[in-house]
């Protein structure tokens, strides 16, 4: 069936909405199930400050963050699409770097909903396994629901290049789920952001997550 003009026309906005690079709404626990646009905006949309935060309660989904901003773009000095390109085998062209206004340290949290459990079961011929991708300029702690994740405290000038990648199945709660991330810019007031991108993989079946492409050259 054709598109009408309207639907056209709300098809924009709403790719709009989804692949704009500073996202304000927010998916929270109200869908009944969880769609390929609620994952695309689950990366999206964050909440971002630079005031220091003392202890984990700022990675709970108990805080309320009603005070800090969406998130701005990152900087780099060539440019956010030549540092994404500069990510050995970053798969999410649309994904943008991100950050605080400013500073050395930014904190980053995005609450989402979970309306079902992921299918994981081993009967199933699918299950489901909810993967995350991360990388920052230049490190970065990341919880899921409080819980310390993965860490990236490498000072190689160039391991941002490469990309970590997260199976957070585990971590997960039906219901509300909060990602939070510290992201520290260790190393020059010229090049800083933090580089997320959230996927529901299938597997089973024969079907595996592959791993990250390896750089040649370390890192
Ligand atoms: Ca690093
Ligand atoms: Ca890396
Ligand atoms: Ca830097």
């Amino acid at each position: 069936m054709p598109f009408t003009t309207k639907s056209r026309l709300l098809l924009a906005i709403l790719a709009l909405l989804l692949v704009g690079p500073i996202v304000v709404d927010d998916v929270r626990a109200q869908h009944e199930d969880l769609t390929l646009e609620q994952i695309e905006a689950l990366k999206q949309a964050w909440h971002v400050t630079n005031a220091r935060q003392n202890g984990l309660f700022w990675t709970t989904t108990s805080y309320n963050d009603d005070d800090w901003n969406t998130a701005f773009l990152g900087t780099f000095e060539d440019g956010l699409s030549a540092a994404r390109s500069k990510v050995y085998g970053w798969p999410n062209v649309e994904a943008e770097w991100i950050w605080a206004r400013g500073g050395v340290t930014a904190y980053f949290r995005r609450e989402f909903g979970l309306p079902r459990s992921l299918i994981n079961d081993e009967d199933e011929d699918i299950q489901e396994r909810l993967v995350v991708r991360i990388t920052a300029n230049n490190n970065y702690s990341f919880y899921v629901n409080g819980v310390l994740v993965h860490q990236d405290s490498a000072e190689d000038d160039d391991d941002w290049m490469t990309y970590d990648q997260i199976d957070v199945t585990e971590y997960l709660n039906v219901g509300d789920n909060i990602f939070a991330i510290e992201a520290v810019n260790t190393d020059d007031p010229e090049n800083y952001g933090l580089l997320f991108d959230a996927e529901l993989v299938l597997t089973g079946s024969g079907r595996y997550i592959a791993p990250p492409p390896v750089r040649e050259g370390g890192c």
